[in-house]
């Protein structure tokens, strides 16, 4: 049902000849079974949620800024017709000579000062949920390159490879795949685990984003950033990278593949003798307990 209003929606925008001929209604559809986490045309929410940061992000944009921010423009913009119905030159030729008034100075600078706290609280909690990283399942380094990403995966968590994922280039796309953001090699990772990813840059500066599962840090060269996520759903997220860093900037894209914990065991497998010659055989990440001084 969902799957046939969609398609509905995305025949309007292939008849208005907004998508290119490859993006054909066949592999939209396949592309909306398949995948959850990618924005959709004449979207103007966020892309869904699918981890318990992304839920608490979405909670805060939607239920604590966006309500403050209605309030208060409908508040000034009442407040700026009174003023110009009431005190137009023609009703009030005579204007007050009051400079002073101590209650409204002391409500005006109060009421904002309540206003930031109301925002900073949900706000501070919502930031250390994001940087304190809970007890980890699977450690990924990601590495931002120009201009496409490099995944390693730890030998003591049965990975011990790295590979590259670059874009599929629009000439190579297959049906179901997507343009601009389907890539030769997904990272995959199991659906209900923590997830921390160890981000980094080989040459210039990049940002790793995943929308629907609300994370985005920096790739910096020479730094190691930290960030996590529990997928609660399997699916393929994708994201790109959000840091100008050269001309193919907009041609990186990231896309993780969450599955089941049985076939993450098994891509793992597969992936060690796939990718056996690509990884550094004695690649070996501290998942918990490292000392802070080598994550920062
Ligand atoms: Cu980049």
């Amino acid at each position: 049902m969902r799957l046939a209003s969609a398609a509905a929606r995305y025949s309007k925008y292939l008849r208005a000849g907004v998508f290119p001929a490859t993006f054909s209604l066949a592999s939209l559809a396949a592309a909306a079974a398949r995948a959850d986490g990618l924005p959709r045309p004449g979207q103007i929410t966020f892309e869904e949620a699918v981890t318990p940061i992304a839920h608490e992000m979405h909670f805060f944009h939607n239920w604590v800024l966006l309500p403050i921010i209605v309030g208060i423009t409908l508040f000034v913009f009442i407040l700026l017709a009174y003023v110009l119905i009431r005190f137009n030159e023609a009703k009030n030729p005579v204007a007050a000579q009051t400079t002073h008034n101590s209650t409204l100075e002391v409500a005006w600078t109060v009421l904002p000062v309540m206003i930031l706290v109301i925002i900073a609280i949900p706000s501070f909690r919502l930031l250390t949920h994001q940087l304190v990283v809970p007890t980890s399942d699977v450690t990924v380094k990601v590495t931002g390159k120009q201009w496409f990403w490099t995944y390693d995966y730890p030998k003591d968590q049965g990975g011990g490879f790295s590979f590259d994922s670059y874009l599929i280039p629009e000439s190579d796309l297959k049906p179901g795949d997507i343009r601009q953001l389907s890539v030769d090699n997904e990272a995959v990772v199991p659906v209900g685990k923590v997830v921390h990813v160890l981000v980094t840059a080989a040459d210039v500066i990049h940002s790793f984003t995943v929308p629907s599962f609300g994370i985005r840090i920096d790739a910096v060269p020479g730094r190691l950033n930290e960030t996590w996520f529990k997928a609660e759903r399997e699916g393929i997220y994708y994201g790109q990278c959000s840091k100008l860093c050269g001309k193919d900037h907009a041609f990186m894209p990231i896309a993780f593949r969450v599955v089941s914990p049985e076939q993450y065991s098994a891509w793992l497998a597969s992936a060690a003798k796939k990718f056996a010659s690509g990884g550094p055989e004695s690649l070996r990440l501290a998942t918990a307990g490292a000392p802070s001084a080598e994550l920062h």
